[in-house]
Formats: C-alpha cells, sequence, structure tokens
C-alpha cells in the first residue's frame, strides 16, 4: 500500500484530517516526564495512545531530536517504531524538508525511509529536480515538497513575482505570477511522474492556498500554521478542500501537545485533538 493510499484509508477509519505534530521541546514538557530516562520518546507516547483514534497522520519534526544528539535521534526512531508496531495505519511523516545534490539527497532518502523508515518526508525544492528525484523515486512515499511555507518570512522569496528572463528560465515560463506558483506548477508536472508529490501551504496565507488548489483539484497539502501561528482554520478548509472534502493533512502541534504541562498532558491533548477534529468535521458535512 503506498503513502496515498495508506493516507485514505485512515482519513475513512478515523473521520480525520488532523495530523499531531510530535515536536518534542525538552524545555516545554512537564516536569514528571524529564525525570525518564527517555523524555522525548515517553512523552511522545503518551500522545500518540490519546490521539491515535483522532488523526489522519503523525508527523515529527527532526530538528527536535537532532537538538538533543544521538540520545534524541534513538527516541525519534522508536516514537517510530512504536507507532509502525501498536498503529501500522497510521502513516508518520519526517519533517526534516530535506535536499542536496543528487547524491547527497540519496543519503538523506536512506536514512528517512531505510534507517527511521517513515511513509512521507518533507523536501526543499530550492535545488531543482534532480535534488527531489532521489526521493521521488521511491514510489511507494509520500515526497511532501515546500511550496508557500507558513512563517512571515515566506515572502522573501517566495512572492517575488518572476517578471523578467533570466539566467536558464525559458521565456515562455516567465511571467508575473509569484514564485510560490510556479513551484506549485512545477510540483504538479512532477507528480506526474510516480503520482507521489504532496504540497506544504501554510494555513496562514488562506488567499494563496485558495490560488494553488485553484491550479489542481486533487493533489494533497500538507498544511501547518494552525494554533500557535495563528492560521485561519476555516478559510483554509473552505478554501483548500477538495470536491471529496479530503485533501489536506492539517498538521497542528504545540496547540495540542502543550495544551497542559502537568500530569494530564496526554489528556489535555486528546481534548484538544477531538476539538479540532470536529471543528474541521464540520466543513466536511
Ligand atoms: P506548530 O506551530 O507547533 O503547530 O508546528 C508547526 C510544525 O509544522 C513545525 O514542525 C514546523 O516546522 C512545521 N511547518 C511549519 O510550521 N510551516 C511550514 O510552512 C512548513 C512546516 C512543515 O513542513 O511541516
Amino acid at each position: 500500500m503506498n503513502f496515498q493510499q495508506k493516507l485514505q484509508e485512515i482519513v475513512k477509519k478515523n473521520n480525520s484530517l488532523l495530523c499531531v505534530g510530535l515536536d518534542p521541546d525538552l524545555s516545554k514538557l512537564p516536569p514528571h516526564i524529564l525525570k525518564l530516562d527517555e523524555p522525548l520518546f515517553e512523552f511522545n507516547k503518551a500522545i500518540i495512545d490519546e490521539t491515535k483514534d483522532l488523526v489522519c497522520a503523525f508527523k515529527a519534526n527532526s530538528a527536535f531530536y537532532e537538538a538533543e544528539g544521538v540520545r534524541g535521534i534513538e527516541q525519534l526512531k522508536k516514537t517510530i517504531q512504536y507507532v509502525q508496531k501498536q498503529y501500522p495505519e497510521i502513516p508518520v511523516i519526517l519533517d526534516a524538508k530535506r535536499a542536496d545534490i543528487g547524491n547527497t539527497s540519496e543519503q538523506y532518502a536512506k536514512y528517512a525511509f531505510y534507517f527511521l523508515g517513515v511513509d512521507a518526508i518533507t523536501v526543499n525544492p530550492y535545488l531543482g529536480f534532480d535534488s527531489i528525484e532521489p526521493f521521488l523515486k521511491r514510489k511507494d512515499k509520500g515526497i511532501i515538497i515546500l511550496c508557500k511555507t507558513s512563517n512571515p518570512g515566506s515572502s522573501d522569496f517566495q512572492d517575488i513575482h518572476l517578471g523578467g528572463v533570466s539566467g536558464r528560465i525559458p521565456r515562455e515560463i516567465s511571467s508575473p505570477e509569484p514564485l510560490y506558483m510556479f513551484v506549485a506548477k512545477k510540483n504538479i508536472e512532477w507528480n506526474t511522474i510516480y503520482g507521489n508529490c504532496l504540497m506544504v501551504v501554510g494555513a496562514t496565507y488562506p488567499e494563496e492556498l485558495k490560488k494553488i488548489r485553484e491550479l489542481t483539484p486533487d493533489m494533497t497539502f500538507l498544511v501547518p500554521g494552525i494554533g500557535s501561528q495563528g492560521g485561519n482554520l476555516e478559510q483554509t478548509l473552505k478554501f483548500g478542500l477538495t470536491e471529496e472534502k479530503s485533501g489536506l493533512i492539517i498538521n497542528v502541534g504545540r496547540a495540542i501537545i502543550y495544551a497542559s504541562n502537568g500530569n494530564d498532558f496526554s489528556q489535555k491533548a486528546k481534548e484538544e485533538a477531538i476539538k479540532l477534529r470536529d471543528l474541521i468535521n464540520q466543513f466536511r458535512n
């Protein structure tokens, strides 16, 4: 079963487009968890157990594990293995925003798909097709390409209008549209190769989301930015849902995982996840 099929199954089974972001920051974990030998893993495990029926995916951002060195990476791997063993129907996304020259990307792909064994990865398209291809050729995996990111600085480059003809850009693609629209079109083109591309579009930019959805009626978008980053859920759903009322993986990290800092943290995370899942589903019915 490939990533898209796995995703579709769990969206149906759990009736959810919510993805919980497993981004455990040691400075924010409850004190009783910090006393444990593997705090990142124990924290994740509790969140996973409480939210497993409420999500369509878990997304782990590599930075939060790399920051803790070897022990962090071990706990990332343990977290992924835990989901695979206990809840194999739930896809795990590695958020690493990787990509480099081809042979280096090959090593990143090995790390993600063989060492960690995740179902999907986020990649950065800045280096172009040959940097993405080593990921793409893993046809059963989801390759989630940054398009319009949720952060304020995303406008620095992504909103620049491609007015002139320069370097190797052929005249016919030179147009007054912003870079993120050009990237979206490239992603759609790359998706025709193996059908395993998705795009990242931040919930903080609903107008841009609308324009990207108009380009592709059915591609799945990973949408971060709801909760702590202040993204607009209502507009995200209004503009982003496909005709089948699907096509979005709505990632929420901090607003769920840090809902409480006490002994009840996983219970409170569950309550937040229920609220968000239900809010999302109001727009799907
Ligand atoms: P919260 O803001 O805590 O919900 O977490 C958002 C997560 O999504 C983090 O892991 C970010 O690195 C990630 N993210 C963004 O916030 N914005 C983006 O444009 C892209 C991503 C991502 O690729 O997931």
